[in-house]
């Protein structure tokens, strides 16, 4: 759907009348930021404190997990800080960014309207009341659509500010291969001049710490196959974004189209789904999975959700994961039964006790 090409000096007009005579702007990034909602956050500061004089702050909730979103703001030395620092009620307008109020993944004060909100997952009835949101399912990014903004206001990026932006672009749509659109491709091509290549490369390979190679084994341990599906229980992970990098693993072996991990960490249960078919749609897929026992939601190649209090005791985990495990593969037609991943010598790799096969061996398929 081909917009106008004046559409953002609209929305930036819209934006600078509505935080007209705000004295203080709080940005919220969605929980576990990954660096599509750092770098959106980033460039809406950058854009706010350029129409207006006002105090601008960035925060997220959660925790920052994957060593690349570790370097992306240690590098680029992103001003993020941490909500739980900050008082909410002290500011007179708060913008959500790659996430919508009510989904549950950001840590805004249950019943907090935020005055805008800038996303690119499927509209939400209560975004609806916020004062200013744009919400374009159709972006591969969320980043493109303040970045578009950007341009319409004659700002000049920095190389740091370019950088981030590149590299959200690059990194949530795998190189412009998931879900990405006309609009992202345009951005990450004006912006490939001024990338800091030297700092690009320090945020896409970091150091490793020596427990991520323990995760590894743990997701290895942890996988089944079913056929074309890879299903990872991985039990207690170190931070809830390893979920989602088992996720992105699994569905690059061969011959597999979708891919489910499921890990628990505090008092919650994890879930993403990854799928490598361009047509598939992951985000119905994890809703339909999850149903009512939490929150979900994604994009068409991969997706998110979280069963709060699913971790509680590792019965009720395992209970859940079962649940989920069934519900995915019936959905997606698979063997309830799978084999596991890696077998060394024809000998079946140990299975943690704590992990059992999903579902259990000879669970009959429901
Ligand atoms: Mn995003």
């Amino acid at each position: 759907m081909a917009r106008p090409p004046d559409a953002a000096e609209k929305r930036l007009e819209q934006l600078a009348h509505l935080l007209h005579g705000k004295r203080r702007l709080l940005i919220v990034t969605h929980d576990n930021p990954d660096p599509d909602t750092i770098a959106t956050g980033w460039a809406l500061l950058r854009l706010a404190r350029r129409l207006r004089r006002m105090r601008v702050d960035l925060a997220y909730g959660g925790i920052i997990g994957r060593g690349e979103n570790r370097a992306l703001l240690e590098v680029l030395k992103v001003p993020l800080q941490r909500l739980d620092e900050l008082d909410p009620a002290s500011y007179d307008a708060i913008a959500l960014v790659d996430s919508q109020p009510g989904t549950g993944n950001n840590s805004l004060p249950p019943g907090t309207v935020p005055t805008v909100v800038i996303d690119h997952h499927p509209l939400r009835r209560s975004t609806r009341e916020v004062p200013f949101y744009d919400v374009r399912e159709d972006y591969g990014a969320s980043v493109t659509i303040v970045s578009e903004y950007l341009h319409a206001a004659g700002m000049r990026l920095d190389r740091r500010l370019a950088t981030a932006i590149f590299y959200a672009i690059k990194a949530e749509t795998k190189n412009l291969g998931r879900d990405a659109s006309r609009a992202d491709i345009k951005v990450f091509l004006d912006l490939f001049p001024l990338v800091d290549n030297h700092a690009l490369s320090q945020i896409e390979h970091p150091p490793i710490p020596r427990n991520y190679f323990s995760m590894i084994d743990q997701a290895i341990d942890g996988t089944r196959l079913h056929g074309r599906v890879a299903v990872t229980r991985s039990g207690e992970v170190s931070n809830p974004d390893v979920v989602a990098e088992f996720a992105d693993l699994m569905v690059r072996l061969e011959g597999i189209r979708w891919s489910l991990a499921v890990g628990r960490y505090g008092p919650d249960l994890w879930l993403s789904i990854r799928t490598n078919l361009e047509r598939a749609n992951a985000g119905r897929m994890i809703r339909r999975v999850v149903g009512d026992l939490g929150m979900a939601g994604g994009h068409g190649m991969m997706a998110g959700g979280k069963i709060p209090d699913g971790a509680v005791s590792p019965a009720k985990a395992a209970e859940l994961e079962e649940i989920l495990c069934t519900r995915a593969l019936s959905l997606l037609r698979a063997e309830q039964v799978g084999v596991p991943l890696v077998e060394v010598n024809g000998v079946v790799r140990r299975s943690h006790p704590a992990r059992p096969p999903c579902p259990r061996s000879g669970a009959s398929p429901t």
